[in-house]
């Protein structure tokens, strides 16, 4: 599967709004830390290693780093031997062993609480940070690359209905590195050309 997503800074009415005759899913939180090699292998090529609540999760940027509209566009392994392929770890004992052991080290833990909601045939998720940050997310599960682009394109729409503004955002683990690890940031700044 292929996650679409976009983000947005909600602004006063905007919850209500988005909300109206919304399904609500769930309220979860999660724990996820980060890891990366020294040298910010992964994350220079925007591919987000973490473990969530004690599960490997492996996002790798699919369309460049910013597609069409400011959607990134991700494909999510949560397999540990597709996981161990993708970054080239041969097998050994845990995951979490062998990547220490090949220099892997953690460099962010956030811990989100998640109100997630179905509308229109799109996921919202309404993330709230330990670090004192918030910021709404529009989701669409595609099976291919082909239906990405519709995605996004649908995904735009639908905001610009419920009157969201349509401007550049931090995510959560940006945002944790602007504030927190300065020189990780502007290592990704550099090599993407320029961040938010
Ligand atoms: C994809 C990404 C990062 C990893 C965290 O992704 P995010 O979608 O913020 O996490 P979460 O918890 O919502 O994951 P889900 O539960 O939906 O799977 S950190 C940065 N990025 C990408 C990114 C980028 N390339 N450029 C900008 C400006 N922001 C974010």
């Amino acid at each position: 599967m292929i996650e679409v997503e976009k983000k947005f800074y909600l602004h006063a009415g905007d919850e209500q709004r988005l909300l109206e005759g919304a399904e609500k899913v769930s309220v979860k939180s999660m724990t996820d830390t980060y890891f990366d090699l020294p040298d910010y292998t992964l994350t220079k090529k925007d591919w987000w290693l973490r473990c969530r609540n004690d599960r490997w999760e492996l996002k790798v940027a699919l369309a460049g780093r910013s597609a069409a509209g400011g959607t990134n566009q991700y494909d999510e392994l949560e397999d540990e031997q597709i996981i161990r392929e993708a970054i080239n770890l041969g097998s050994g004992q845990e995951l979490s062993a062998d990547l220490e052991r090949a220099g892997y080290r953690p460099f962010a833990t956030i811990i989100t609480t998640r109100r997630k909601y179905r509308k229109q045939g799109f996921t919202i998720d309404l993330d709230s940070m330990d670090f004192g940050y918030e910021i709404c997310e529009i989701e669409k599960m595609v099976d291919v690359q082909d239906e990405a682009d519709q995605a996004v394109k649908q995904i735009l729409t639908f905001a610009k209905e419920m009157g969201l503004e349509e401007g550049k955002t931090r995510g959560k683990v940006l945002e944790y590195l602007f504030r927190y690890a300065p020189e990780h940031y502007k290592a990704l700044k550099t090599a993407w050309g320029g961040i938010v």
